[in-house]
């Protein structure tokens, strides 16, 4: 079996411990750094969430196959990460109040700091004040980055950024949306900037707003 479809496979099945190993010897035998994340990680854990749909598996499942993506993600982050020079900006990330869900979202930080962005995480759960309290603290912010993954917190993204949206920082900073319930016409019909399918397109979208 080839080794990406053996990561795959440990993923689905929540099996952290084999993970580590698994991604080394895949790099060792010539496999990106990228396939292995999107193909035999990220596709993998899609599987996960229509199993879980479809009733084959429930959260526990879900949340071993979590920590096992974690774990990958963890390994293959010095193969994904390269060290830029220039600081493009700062921005501050976060998943709405109500929602748990942080892979994306990390991915998302990733890239970001990938492209040399200065990245403020801030987490999970944040709720709007803790969003309004880091941007207070922190006026060189130009961008905050909302992620949400299910439809029942919509809603906070929605309010959060209607509360952003009033304040007197809004005009010196920019608000770009994603997650997977997340569509470009949410984006601008709650009066966000932007929004972006995936990581590798956030890091596209945000150099974009900063530029405006
Ligand atoms: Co949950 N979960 N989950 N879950 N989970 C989903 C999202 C779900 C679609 C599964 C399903 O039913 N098929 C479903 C939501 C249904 C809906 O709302 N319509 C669901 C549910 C129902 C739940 C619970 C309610 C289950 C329960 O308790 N009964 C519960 C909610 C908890 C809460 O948040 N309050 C729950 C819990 C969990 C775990 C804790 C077990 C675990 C999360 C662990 C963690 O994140 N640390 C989990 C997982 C793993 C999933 C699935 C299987 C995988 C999510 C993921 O990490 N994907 C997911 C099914 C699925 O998505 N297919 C599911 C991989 C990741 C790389 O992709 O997060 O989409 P994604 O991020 C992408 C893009 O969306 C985008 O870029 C990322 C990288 O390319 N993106 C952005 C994301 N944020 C962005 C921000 C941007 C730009 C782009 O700009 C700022």
């Amino acid at each position: 079996m080839a080794k990406i479809e053996e990561i795959a496979g440990a993923v689905e099945e929540g099996k952290v411990k084999l993970i580590a190993p698994l991604i080394q010897e895949a790099i060792k035998t010539g496999e990106t750094p990228n396939e292995i994340l999107n193909r035999g990680m990220i596709e993998a854990l899609g599987k996960v969430g229509e199993k879980y749909r479809n009733g084959e598996i429930f959260v526990p499942e879900m949340l071993l196959a979590a920590r096992a993506m974690k774990k990958g993600v963890e390994v293959l982050k010095p193969y994904l990460i390269s060290e830029s020079s220039t600081v493009l900006g700062k921005v501050i990330v976060g998943t709405v109040a109500g929602d748990l869900h942080d892979i994306g979202k990390n991915l998302v930080c990733m890239m970001l700091e990938n492209a040399g962005f200065d990245v403020l995480d801030l987490g999970i759960d944040v709720s709007t004040q803790k969003f309004i309290d880091a941007i207070q603290k922190n006026p060189d912010v130009s961008l905050v980055g909302l992620s949400a993954l299910l439809t029942t917190t919509l809603p906070s993204m929605r309010e959060t950024v209607r509360v952003l949206n009033a304040q007197p920082f809004r005009e010196r900073i920019k608000i770009m949306v994603g997650g997977t319930p997340v569509t470009e016409e949410f984006a601008k019909e709650i009066g966000a900037d932007g929004y972006s399918r995936d990581a590798a397109e956030a890091v596209v979208l945000a150099k974009h707003l900063i530029e405006e």
